[in-house]
């Protein structure tokens, strides 16, 4: 029941962005970036996350985080976060400057609900090289949810993080922030996992999931979440639940990408090509299907 009141409410109040066939968005979520050290779950999958990002501004695609950016959990000062990825926020800048940026807020970065938060932290930020502040993401406005309107269809495409009503995760947010930044961070950097996160649990995935699916299914919303880190592609005619899995997957970046009118699963990898050089390489894991399959048009009620 709360979890469906809050999935109304975030629809509700999503912002709304009209896309067609000439749009390219690519939607990470969970990318966890930190400060570089043992706790730093994105620090590995950095260079593959760099090159996935190279492409997809160069190809014109605009960038959706669909939450828990930045973990900021275990980090309360994002400047340390932006000077262990300096490459990484480089390009981020790069898309924002050219209006091709949404930040969706997550549960580990829910403090960016706050203005004076993200203004203070990332709307400028200081600069270790020059020891100044340096303008960054200015006017960044942090979202909690969109809603992609397709063409001349009634029916849209939701997106949010997918935290919502997972209660540990979403009102209690201030309380486990608290508890694993002061504890968890001692006993992550020597090996254990988080019990509150959906991620490392396969019990508390099944129930989102579960939750989520009926929801979507009542008001036959294509929906695209992240938050629970496994990956979802559904095909048209089942419940339409996707999520983009994670960027922290040991050795891959998984994304969906929206192109010419069609969604489609991809993962990034390290591959050893036949001489044993190491490549990042792009790969389609499910899709592309045509948007049009997942929804109602506009004529077909009148
Ligand atoms: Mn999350």
């Amino acid at each position: 029941m709360y979890t469906e009141y809050k999935l109304d409410k975030a629809y509700e109040e999503a912002k709304h962005v009209s896309i067609d066939d000439n749009s390219r968005i690519v939607i990470f979520s969970d990318a966890h970036r930190g400060d570089g050290s043992f706790t730093d779950e994105f620090a590995p999958n950095e260079n593959i996350f760099l090159h996935a990002l190279q492409y997809y501004y160069s190809e014109g695609y605009s960038l959706i985080e669909n939450g828990d950016s930045e973990d900021l959990w275990l980090n309360n000062d994002f400047k340390y976060i932006y000077y262990a990825h300096p490459d990484v926020y480089e390009l981020v800048r790069k898309f924002h400057k050219q209006n091709r940026y949404t930040m969706i807020y997550g549960n580990h970065n829910m403090i960016m609900r706050s203005e004076s938060y993200t203004k203070s932290n990332f709307w400028r930020v200081f600069d270790f090289n020059s020891g100044e502040e340096i303008p960054f993401l200015e006017d960044l406005e942090p979202l909690e949810a969109i809603r992609l309107r397709y063409r001349d269809f009634i029916e849209d495409i939701f997106v949010l993080h997918g935290n919502q009503g997972d209660l540990i995760n979403d009102e209690f947010w201030t309380g486990s922030r608290f508890f694993l930044r002061k504890l968890w961070r001692h006993l992550k950097s020597i090996g254990f996992q988080s019990p509150v996160s959906p991620a490392k649990s396969e019990q508390k995935r099944h129930k989102i999931e579960r939750v989520y699916s009926k929801w979507m299914e009542r008001n036959e919303q294509m929906t695209i979440v992240g938050h629970t880190h496994r990956p979802k592609f559904s095909q048209p005619g089942d419940i339409p639940y996707f999520n983009t899995g994670s960027a922290i997957r040991p050795r891959r970046v998984q994304a969906i990408e929206i192109l010419g009118g069609s969604i489609s699963l991809v993962e990034w990898r390290i591959r050893p090509t036949a001489l044993g050089i190491l490549q990042v390489k792009r790969k389609i894991v499910d899709g592309p299907k045509a948007l049009s399959k997942y929804l109602k048009r506009k004529s077909a009620i009148i």
